[in-house]
């Protein structure tokens, strides 16, 4: 079965990649992935200035799910810039993703990233977990005119990532800004911010930044994934391409997000729990789901969602 897809133009060889995040810090990392069945290589989100992250514990896994508060431990945008070129070589799309510690950051990454020629630039608005600092996208305004500042200065299609809304109200403003801004193509969504897991014999959270607070991801939050990605693909009526991240666990899992609208989906939890052996066993279950409706690809599936 054909998995590849095109987004903004550009062709992944599968629709299968990691999330921004897992195992995709280091350049060894990296480059694993290079080599991986992934159909893309996402970089860590980067900042202006190398970060070590908040303080370990800052992963727990769980059934069903993970929490997260790294912290954007990265190795700072110049690095990244650097790798690019190499990056690039394996054949695959390189999505250098970024996130700013306050507006000017932005500009100044995606200036000198947008120099370096990843295939794509993804502008994160949505990190749930730096101490005193509200992720970005729940505030419209705020989004709006770091948007319309970033979009001249990226020549590569650029996408934004958005952390999950839970209101019809906030999917419908936050999609007109979108539409405004000349977004390429969006990714939905972050991880659920700040959760709390509890490790019960212990009597403590199981992370320890923001007193145990952190960002869900994994199986359990796959429904409010799904519910973001359908949201927004009919209020953009489907114009703009979208990534689906959240709960890709099983090939079944990328079905639904394709349902809902989605063109290629990311892993996060799964990847960090499975290793870059995940792609390979995804792309088997979902040529196996697809097969056993007769679908012959997955641009026919792409938003069809059979509403009751
Ligand atoms: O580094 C993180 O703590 C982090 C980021 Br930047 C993000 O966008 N989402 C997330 O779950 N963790």
């Amino acid at each position: 079965m054909d998995l590849s897809v095109t987004i903004a133009g550009v062709k992944f060889p599968t629709c299968f990649m990691n999330a921004s995040g897992a195992l995709c810090v280091t350049r060894e990392e990296l480059i694993t992935l290079g080599r991986s069945r992934a159909g893309a290589i996402v970089t860590k989100s980067m900042t202006l200035e190398p970060r070590v992250g908040n303080p370990e514990p800052r992963y727990y896994g769980f059934t069903g799910g993970s929490i997260n508060s790294m912290g954007l431990p990265n190795l700072g945008y110049r690095a990244y810039a650097e790798m690019i070129p190499e990056l690039t070589r394996f054949g695959k799309p390189v999505i250098a993703s970024i996130a700013g510690l306050c507006e000017d950051d932005f500009l100044t990454m995606a200036r000198a990233i947008n120099q370096a020629r990843p295939d794509l630039i993804e502008v994160n608005l949505s990190c749930p977990n730096i101490p005193g600092k509200p992720q970005i996208a729940y505030d419209p305004v705020d989004s709006e005119r770091l948007l319309k500042r970033v979009r001249p200065l990226i020549t590569v299609p650029m996408g934004v990532k958005l952390p999950p809304y839970f209101d019809p109200a906030h999917h419908a403003v936050m999609a007109e800004v979108i539409r405004r801004c000349g977004v390429d193509y969006l990714n939905l969504i972050n991880s659920v911010g700040n959760g709390l897991v509890v490790d019960p014999k212990h009597e403590t959270p199981v992370i320890k930044p923001k007193g145990g607070f952190g960002g869900l991801g994994g199986s359990l939050i796959k429904p409010v994934a799904l519910a973001n990605v359908r949201a927004f693909w009919k209020l953009l009526e489907g114009r703009i391409p979208i990534i689906g991240t959240g709960g890709v666990v099983q090939g079944v899992d990328a079905f639904e997000h394709v349902l809902c609208g989605a063109s290629a989906v990311q892993v996060g939890t799964a990847l960090v729990e499975e290793g870059v052996a995940v792609f390979e066993r995804l792309e088997r279950e979902l040529t196996a789901e697809l097969a056993m409706r007769g679908k012959q690809s997955l641009e026919e599936c792409r938003g069809k969602l059979k509403e009751l």
